[in-house]
């Protein structure tokens, strides 16, 4: 407790293109001038958090020109604005990436070091802020980078959530989950805009009258203040700032005393504005019960109603008719969870446009696209139709025009066909399907790997495809270089500009260029001088927080992510299990020193997920403190995983653990960041692993295990039979067992679950399926370490093949394919750093 993931140093030497024009001196002086005006003290007199609060107030300061020129000159040159909706966005810490970004990193660090601060103690003071949960919305906040870099005109809309998802602590190996407060000491970062709010509407009934035009009449509804909060979005070194609104729900007291719902008592007034600010509490409500469900649903339209007001209202400020919107703005809907925009831009145009349906309708369509970034069953969302008809009465009324509409059209093309019908419907068996809805409301729809695409084309959506395939298309991931190796990796981003020059940071296919270095005797030695550098920064980390000591030599192995089943810690932890009993029966098997590194937080509600947590722990306990294996493993569990860990542990990597049952990851991003930072992967091929494969080759990957053609081929014939393979493999046989026997000794049966869910529950990841090849795989991987120069030619050919993951090339396909911008009509040149 109380010890923070630190934050990497940048050298002098990594300075861009464009220059801030701020000096050293000039820093200085505005640096001690903020300190005083905002606390009225001394720089010496005030606390660390008062000058990280100070130095983020200057940082705001410098940007503001340059947030206004961006506006302005959206307004003069009328450019297409994207609108990016997303229930998350995964931030990270923003004081180094603006500062980098700004071009102000040298200059802030000399400043504050002559002052005699250190930048790194200051930027680690900063609160991760706590506005996502994962893969989804941490590639939300690497897009906003991108877009803002690439002079895209681009803006994210998002909730500004009062709580984080929420704080992981392991009490006794077992995760504890404590409130996320990462609002407590403010959030210096965002601008809060009350003049802009607007009011969203829950509840209610719809009046319809009819005089020559049906009218839809919204009445009885309750009313929700809905204010923004902008937060900045720099542009690398291109003086360009987007910006990205959080929304927050405010009650009005003064008006809820009048209100019916609050009386005239202040008390009750008070637990209304309690009510109504539950709406932005938290992300992923607990959704077990009706009430969770209803808020969930309020969350997803306040978020949408929110931004799509403010959209409109600013179009009309530069605009004329609406029926120019599709060509001056577009707006994503990333997964599920904002597909409401469509009924709501629907409802604007009918309601209070007065448009027809058609001309509205198409209006929707060719402003909407929508990803999708999971097949998993359950991530895919449905509704309830009576509770969404209870919380948003006219939109109900809207969704069930539009799934008529679309019917029949289905019923054009396939007369009679009602169970197809049935199944592409948007409303069926009572239940209102969202992806379905999202199809049939945008003109776009994307996957987020080859793969992932394949199989919606082929498999999850099949039949939306044959109706409209042209809607379909593929946008492979990609991660934000400036981050994930810039910032987190200063070291190797110096190592990478000193072999090929500084311009691989905006143009990242130019990392090709290390092939060329990779078998040099010398840039190996730089490399793995560079990883031993951030292992021993890693290693630092572990010891002050968990108090364990890391072997620095040894092969720093990390899987780090949401824990799942199908994700397969659970395969990685039989094989450690594995590992152990070998060198037990034998403490001379020469095997290359491990250290397996472990993070992730589970549902508050996944069970068995919470429970391999418990397994990892008992696992480290057992092996940590086995004198006899002379510390050839080592595992460790890092508590309450995020984006600052993240950006520690991947630096100091040496093999990526990708693992997941082919076709259930969509794509991952986390291959992505590791393989930038030189750590080979050892994966399935799934997701964009098959990706990664085909630009480093094979001979620069480990894969193993089922396809995903294979794991559906089972499942098409109903599984497998786990127990064949369980009595095959003795080695398997022994690790399945010791989950049970007393093993672990503390365990008694806490992990039955597994064992059962392995042997007697059909296996439905194929963990044992895979586990002899994944051990295979792993013996080939210690082959390859143990001849380092085969070993650092491999890191090397990962980070020169990273370029395509970047999501520079990425934004600028969303761009051109999905969105219609033509790079040459930007108002800050994009042009050159397309990069397709
Ligand atoms: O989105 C990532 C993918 C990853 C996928 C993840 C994701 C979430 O984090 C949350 C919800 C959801 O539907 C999908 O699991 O494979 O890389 C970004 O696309």
């Amino acid at each position: 407790p109380g010890v923070k993931p630190g934050t990497a140093v940048l050298d002098a030497a990594q300075a861009g293109p464009a220059d801030s024009g701020i000096t050293v001196e000039q820093f200085k002086q505005d640096y001690r001038n903020k300190v005083e005006r905002m606390y009225g003290d001394g720089l010496e007199r005030v606390s660390d958090l008062d000058k990280y609060n100070a130095l983020v107030s200057l940082v705001r300061d410098y940007l503001a020109e340059p947030w206004l020129n961006t506006k302005e000159k959206y307004r003069r040159t009328g450019a297409k604005q994207v609108y990016y909706f997303s229930i998350e966005f995964l931030l990270g810490r923003l004081l180094g990436s603006n500062l980098y970004n700004l071009g102000l990193n040298e200059v802030c660090q000399q400043a504050l070091s002559e002052l005699g601060l250190d930048l790194r103690t200051l930027r680690q003071v900063e609160e991760d802020p706590g506005l996502g949960n994962g893969g989804l919305g941490r590639l939300a906040a690497c897009y906003l980078d991108s877009m803002a870099s690439l002079g895209l005109p681009g803006h994210g809309m998002g909730m500004r959530y009062r709580y984080g998802l929420f704080e992981q602590r392991i009490v006794d190996g077992y995760q504890r989950e404590y409130a996320d407060d990462w609002l407590m000491d403010g959030f210096y970062w965002d601008v809060r805009k009350p003049a802009e709010a607007v009011e969203v509407r829950f509840g209610g009934n719809v009046r319809i009258k009819s005089n020559g035009k049906t009218q839809y009449i919204h009445e009885g509804y309750e009313t929700v203040l809905a204010v923004p909060y902008d937060v900045p979005v720099v542009g690398y070194r291109n003086g360009m700032v987007n910006t990205l609104r959080l929304w927050s729900a405010e009650a009005r007291l003064s008006e809820v005393v009048c209100a019916p719902q609050g009386g005239s008592d202040c008390q009750k007034a008070v637990e209304y504005s309690q009510t109504v600010e539950e709406l932005s509490n938290i992300l992923y409500p607990d959704d077990s019960t009706y009430e969770g469900k209803a808020l969930r649903l309020k969350q997803q339209y306040f978020l949408v109603s929110a931004g799509l007001q403010s959209i409109i209202r600013n179009y009309r400020e530069n605009n004329g008719h609406l029926r120019e919107f599709p060509h001056k703005i577009a707006i994503h809907i990333n997964d599920t969870h904002p597909v409401l925009c469509i009924p709501e831009l629907l409802r604007i145009l009918l309601d209070e446009e007065q448009l027809t349906w058609e001309e509205a309708w198409n209006i929707t369509v060719q402003t909407m696209s929508y990803t999708n970034h999971t097949i998993l069953p359950e991530a895919l969302e449905t509704w309830p139709e009576d509770l969404f008809r209870t919380v948003l009465p006219r939109l109900y009324l809207i969704v069930r025009d539009i799934n008529e509409y679309y019917c029949r059209s289905l019923w054009e093309a396939y007369p009679g066909d009602w169970d197809r019908i049935s199944r592409m419907a948007i409303i069926s068996y009572n239940r209102i399907h969202m992806a379905h809805l999202a199809i049939v409301g945008c003109h776009s729809v994307n996957g987020v790997a080859e793969l992932h695409t394949d199989i919606l084309k082929n498999k999850i959506m099949k039949e939306f495809c044959d109706f409209s395939p042209a809607k379909f298309n593929n946008k492979t991931n990609g991660v934000t270089q400036r981050r994930w190796v810039s910032l987190c990796n200063p070291a190797l981003a110096q190592l990478i500009t000193d072999t090929i020059g500084p311009r691989w940071v905006e143009h990242p296919q130019e990392l090709a260029q290390l092939e060329r270095h990779s078998a040099d005797t010398a840039f190996q030695h730089h490399l793995l001088k560079v990883k031993l550098q951030n292992k021993v920064a890693l290693a630092k980390y572990v010891k002050e927080k968990h108090g364990i000591t890391l072997d620095v030599n040894s092969i720093f192995d990390s899987q780090v992510k949401r824990i799942h089943a199908y994700k397969r810690q659970t395969l990685n932890v039989l094989h450690i299990m594995a590992l152990y009993n070998r060198l037990k029966e034998n403490p001379l098997l020469d095997i290359e020193p491990h250290t397996f590194i472990f993070g992730g937080k589970a549902a508050v509600n996944y069970h068995i997920a919470k429970n391999t947590i418990k397994l990892i722990n008992s696992l480290a306990d057992l092996v940590n403190n086995d004198k006899s294996i002379r510390d050839k493993i080592k595992v460790v569990f890092l508590e309450n995983y995020n984006v600052s860990l993240a950006e520690l542990i991947i630096p100091a990597t040496d093999v990526s653990e990708q693992i997941p049952t082919a076709s259930y990851e969509a794509s991952g991003t986390g291959n992505m960041k590791f393989m930038m930072n030189g750590a080979v992967t050892i994966g399935t091929l799934d997701g964009a692993n098959i990706e990664i494969k085909q630009a480093v080759g094979e001979d620069n990957i480990i894969v193993f295990g089922l396809t995903a053609e294979e794991v559906l081929a089972y499942y098409r014939g109903g599984g497998y039979n786990p127990w064949e393979v369980y009595q095959d493999n003795e080695r398997l046989r022994q690790v399945v067992d010791q989950l049970i026997n007393g093993f672990f000794p503390a365990a008694g049966d806490l992990f039955r679950g597994h064992f059962d869910s392995l042997l007697h529950q059909g296996d439905h990841f194929f963990v044992l399926k895979d586990f002899a090849s994944y051990e295979a795989a792993h013996q080939v991987l210690d082959e390859r370490y143990k001849d380092r120069p085969v070993w650092l030619k491999m890191c090397s050919a990962n980070i020169a093949h990273s370029g395509r993951f970047s999501s520079d090339r990425t934004f600028a396909e969303y761009a051109t394919d999905i969105w219609h911008i033509r790079p040459d009509t930007l108002p800050f040149s994009a042009s050159e750093k397309q990069i397709r």
